[in-house]
């Protein structure tokens, strides 16, 4: 039994540790020492709902796998969010098209790309993981196996973001704003109670894009990777950067080195800035968690957070950044 479930159980905790302070003072127990490690749900931006529902599916003993499908499914459903799933903004010729990608303990993934009027692109991926032998399906095809796996097509251009295209459409600037339109995407990671992890990502990708663009938020190695040995990482923002560098893959595969999470984010989003020029023109930001549920998290400009549950207790974080603004 795990030394927190085993003071909660046996109610010793306030009483015998306050009444022994000498007994259970810091250098004979430690903080990590009388706290579970895990379960622990993260995910880019201040996404604590979808944090908290990935959470209380950990807490009752679910999987990783189910809990990042059900926690970044929130945001998918979530109209307010106009870079996921239903209300995402569409590309500059009108059409939603959503990405997404999930990732499995046992090192298996499933990929959606342009997948139009399917509210639940990480489902499919999910579906496509695990009933079928490949990894990405694209477009038309995509939608197909989806509506063959019992899903319902939908409507995901909702009044709102028609309203803010016909508006853009006035002007056609193709710029990016930092933190503000390109600042939803949610990647999340879970460590469940047997400590394995899994990873979900999913968004519209930037708003208004060139029709057919793909960003990196499907590409596994990109805006998600994992391996249940070492730890997971997932990216958000600009995606051209993130698939340039491999970012997520190049994360874990630093935790493996030896890097810490934040050594290994730090460390992806240098990358970034020497691979790209105009690098102030733009967001990149990393979080990743090793094994021991340590995490780390990085970016380009300031501004970017992560949400953590763990323990009962949700919290937004805020993120180290390369630049001071
Ligand atoms: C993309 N990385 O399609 C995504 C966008 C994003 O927060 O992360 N927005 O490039």
């Amino acid at each position: 039994m795990k030394r927190r479930n085993f003071i909660r159980k046996t109610g010793i905790a306030g009483a015998a540790l306050s009444t022994v302070p000498s007994l259970f003072s810091k250098p004979i127990i430690n903080e990590m020492s009388i706290t579970n490690k895990y379960p622990v749900a993260v995910a880019t931006w201040n996404f604590q709902n979808a944090t908290k529902m990935a959470g209380s599916i950990l807490e009752q003993g679910g999987s990783a796998l189910d809990a990042v499908e059900k926690g970044v499914m929130v945001e998918e459903a979530n109209l307010k969010n106009t870079t996921v799933g239903n209300g995402g903004a569409p590309d500059r010729d009108g059409n939603v098209t959503l990405d997404a990608c999930i990732m499995s303990p046992d090192g298996n993934a499933g990929s959606v790309v342009y997948l139009k009027e399917i509210e639940h692109p990480v489902s499919v991926a999910r579906k496509v993981m695990e009933e079928t032998p490949h990894v990405m399906l694209a477009g038309e095809g995509a939608l197909q196996f989806a509506i063959q796996q019992g899903f319902k097509k939908k409507n995901l251009l909702t009044k709102e973001s028609e309203r803010a295209w016909k508006e853009w459409l006035e002007h056609k600037e193709y710029k990016p704003i930092i933190n503000i339109e390109n600042h939803d995407t949610i990647g999340m990671l879970c460590l469940d109670e047997k400590g394995d992890i899994a990873g979900a990502c999913t968004t519209s990708g930037l708003s208004y894009k060139i029709n057919g663009r793909v960003g990196d938020s499907p590409i596994i190695g990109a805006g998600l990777f994992l391996d249940n040995k070492v730890g997971g990482a997932v990216g958000t923002g600009m995606g051209e950067a993130i698939m340039k560098s491999v970012g997520s893959f190049l994360i874990v595969e630093l935790m493996r080195q030896g890097k810490t999470p934040q050594e290994a984010c730090e460390e992806a989003v240098d990358r970034c800035v020497n691979q790209n020029q105009n690098y102030k023109d733009f967001q990149v930001a990393y979080i990743a968690m090793n094994k021991q549920g340590e995490i780390g998290s990085y970016c380009i400009h300031k501004g970017f957070s992560y949400a953590r549950f763990h323990d009962g207790e949700s919290t937004n974080n805020q993120s180290d950044s390369y630049l001071d603004s």
